[in-house]
């Protein structure tokens, strides 16, 4: 009778930890790195969206890809510093990560020379206080110029 229930114990303590093993490792909370992600998009002549509205106070990161025909990249003056991306092929896209921005407005524009003159510049606007709702989508611009210059001159 002693063996039966040292068996007893034995078998309920291995039940217990196999219990606690696929409990803990069932648990897995999901730690979402909380952080704005804003995609920005690179053509010719333009990036989209011209305004680009970060929150102020906290690291954005800029997922910029190149969606035109043409070598594009993306750079924005900080005041302190410029970061920019690599030249990007068409197709091709690049991260930049923002540091926490003082509310204001920083220029950003393309590096290709002759692509900022043009009309490849944005405006990086960063604003404190989420939840200044009203998002009026008014992001059409009207006819966009076809340029009937083969650009490739030179
Ligand atoms: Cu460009």
């Amino acid at each position: 009778m002693k063996r039966l229930i040292v068996f007893g114990v034995v078998g309920a303590a291995i039940a217990l930890l196999g219990a606690a093993c696929s409990a803990s490792s069932g648990t897995q909370t999901q730690g979402g790195g909380e952080g704005t992600a804003l995609a920005i998009r690179l053509k010719e002549l333009a990036i989209q969206p011209a305004t680009i509205q970060v929150p102020a106070g906290e690291p954005v990161t800029l997922n910029i890809s190149d969606v035109g025909a043409a070598q594009h990249s993306f750079a924005v003056d900080l005041g302190s510093r410029v970061l920019q991306t690599d030249m990007l092929n068409p197709g091709g896209t690049a991260t930049l990560e923002l540091p926490a921005l003082d509310a204001g407005s920083y220029q950003a524009w393309c590096t290709v020379p002759g692509h900022r003159e043009a009309g490849m510049q944005a405006t990086l606007v960063a604003a404190s206080g989420n939840g200044s709702g009203g998002a009026s989508g008014n992001g059409e611009m009207g006819g966009m110029g076809m340029g009937g210059n083969g650009g490739s001159g030179d």
